[in-house]
């Protein structure tokens, strides 16, 4: 498409992913719609995640969609946390079944965006030179879309491949014979690094800040779980919604400092063998809210580590001792600790000795040059703002997103920001995000806003918009659920200090989903209070 003759329609929703997907196939049957996708498949984050050991850290039961009980009722997941390549299966099958990919444009990028103030709509313009005018946007970019790269110099002189773990080749990797150098030890890094030690010649882990992890209890789905599950979607799909993480994860009573020694001790050792990931953190009702309750759980993955790990030195390293346990995302793994017991693994101390630049042969620290055949970069994500920042986003009066964004991100709900009506976000900064299960709360939010689409074509109206009144309102409900939590005490890609320069600024709603919906839903029935109608 040129400029002079640019596409017309009511939506452009950007991103084909689980949230994406479904907000085409429920807004598809009233309005003409169009998903722009990046990638040349669906499935958004388990499109490009495909690094070896990707795997959903929630059971699969619960991260699915549930807005259709046929296909929960068909679908059959063969483990009990889905690997990324099941869960790709999966958001084909939804595409194939739910007749979605003629609306979907595949490996078409948004670039820019601008809002037209007289006429109330959006031009969106892509990286196939596309140029598209509707009266909505969503955005369904993800929270953990827009890789982190380190800005180490040397790159082009390494002579092997260096590789990150969010755009891993489709055809996979073969480490044999290879020394392979994995930066970074967080959820990405911990599960790729046992898939990878299996393989290659040697794996040397660079860890700046040690993980808490604990075993995810991964296993074939036993056919009476499936059952049971089956028998009971429609009503667990509802209980999950009144939950704080929209997850039936058995939620505690006791608090760990009102327990004696033993019987912290009993409760402790059933969470780490639950096969239940985050029990853990939800073992005692103050882990995440209460520092010195949180440090009786710190102390016992510390025990366990060591007991794990045969070299003292090296378990002395894997012990975080920094930040509480919980404060940054928890990983779940398959044999991470145990991993540090083969010959071939080495762990790297990238505190005491950053690595300060790509060499011919590896990589460079402070300290010495480390030869590599390889280097995995699991160094995360530019999270939660990154996927929309990287757009060049254009709003009233000229505004622009970057710049509004520039100390940390401002939104009503996490779905729409002050000076850029008729956008809607879906797992934008400031909504529950990775705190609670995210593709039934996803489901939730598109319906949320589709909800507010339909009052407003029903009401003959072209533009809504929220305030800044609104949106410091948001801010402060947001800031007073997280000062209450442990997680100011950590960085993260919560708070936005994993990314150099990028504010610190705590960027999820950690008062529970249920809060959430709750608030979402009272605002727009109480006459759409912090939104704007025209
Ligand atoms: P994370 O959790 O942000 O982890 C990134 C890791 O990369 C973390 O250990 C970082 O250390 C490390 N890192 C980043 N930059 C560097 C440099 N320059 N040198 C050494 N180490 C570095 O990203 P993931 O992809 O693992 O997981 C993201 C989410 O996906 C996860 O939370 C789940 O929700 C699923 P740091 O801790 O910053 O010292």
């Amino acid at each position: 498409m040129n400029d002079s003759a640019p596409e017309t329609l009511d939506i452009v929703i950007i991103g084909a992913g689980f949230s994406g997907m479904y907000a085409l196939y429920r807004l598809r049957r009233d309005y003409e719609v169009l998903c722009l996708e990046a990638g040349d498949g669906v499935g958004g984050t388990w499109y490009w995640n495909r690094y070896p050991g990707a795997r959903v850290d929630i059971e699969s039961a619960e991260y699915s969609y549930g807005f259709d009980n046929d296909l929960q009722q068909e679908w059959r997941w063969p483990e009990l946390f889905a690997a990324q390549p099941d869960l790709e299966r999966y958001a084909n099958h939804v595409a194939d079944r739910f007749a979605l990919r003629d609306r979907i444009r595949l490996s078409t990028r948004v670039t820019r965006m601008r809002f037209d103030e007289s006429s109330n709509l959006w031009h969106v313009w892509t990286d196939r030179g596309g140029h598209l005018v509707c009266r909505y946007v969503i955005a369904a970019t993800g929270s953990l879309t827009a890789s982190n790269t380190p800005e180490w110099p040397g790159r082009e002189s390494f002579r092997g491949q260096v590789l990150h773990t969010t755009e891993w080749p489709r055809e996979g990797v073969d480490f044999s014979g290879k020394r392979v150098g994995l930066v970074g030890t967080g959820s990405s890094g911990v599960q790729a690094a046992p898939i990878i030690a299996e393989q290659a010649e040697h794996l040397y882990v660079f860890q700046r800040t040690p993980a808490f992890s604990m075993p995810s209890g991964n296993r074939p789905v036993d056919p009476d779980y499936e059952r049971d599950w089956k028998a009971h979607y429609p009503e667990r799909r509802k209980q999950m919604l009144e939950t704080y993480g929209a997850s039936l994860v058995k939620y505690p009573t006791v608090s760990a400092l009102e327990c004696t020694k033993e019987e912290q001790e009993r409760i402790l050792e059933a969470a780490w063998h639950s096969r239940s990931a985050f029990q853990l953190l939800v073992c005692f009702t103050d882990v995440l809210t209460d520092m010195a309750a949180n440090e009786v759980v710190c102390d016992f993955v510390r025990r366990k580590i060591r007991q794990i790990v045969k070299d003292p030195q090296t378990a002395h390293l894997l012990c975080p001792t920094t930040y509480p346990i919980g404060g940054k995302r928890l990983c779940i793994d398959n044999g991470y600790y145990p991993m540090f017991n083969r010959d071939n693994v080495t762990l790297v101390d990238a505190r005491a000795t950053p690595i300060t630049a790509f060499c011919e042969e590896g990589l460079q620290t402070t300290g010495r040059t480390w030869p590599l055949d390889v280097i995995v970069l699991a160094t995360g994500f530019d999270a939660l703002t990154g996927a929309m920042t990287r757009i060049d986003i254009e709003g009233e009066g000229g505004l622009r997103l970057q710049d509004k964004w520039r100390e940390g991100p401002t939104t009503y709900f996490g779905s729409m920001v002050a000076g850029f009506p008729n956008l809607f976000m879906i797992h934008g900064p400031m909504t529950p995000s990775a705190q609670a299960q995210m593709i039934t709360t996803g489901e939730w939010q598109v319906d949320w806003t589709a909800r507010i689409i339909d009052d407003m074509q029903r009401e003959g109206l072209t533009r809504i918009q929220t305030d800044e009144t609104a949106e410091h309102w948001w801010q402060d409900e947001l800031s007073q659920v997280a000062n209450a939590t442990v997680h100011r005490h950590a960085d993260s890609w919560y708070r936005g200090t994993n990314i150099a320069g990028k504010a610190d600024v705590f960027m999820i709603y950690v008062g529970g989903f249920q809060r959430f919906a709750q608030l979402c839903t009272a605002a727009v029935e109480e006459g759409y209070r912090g939104f704007r109608r025209s």
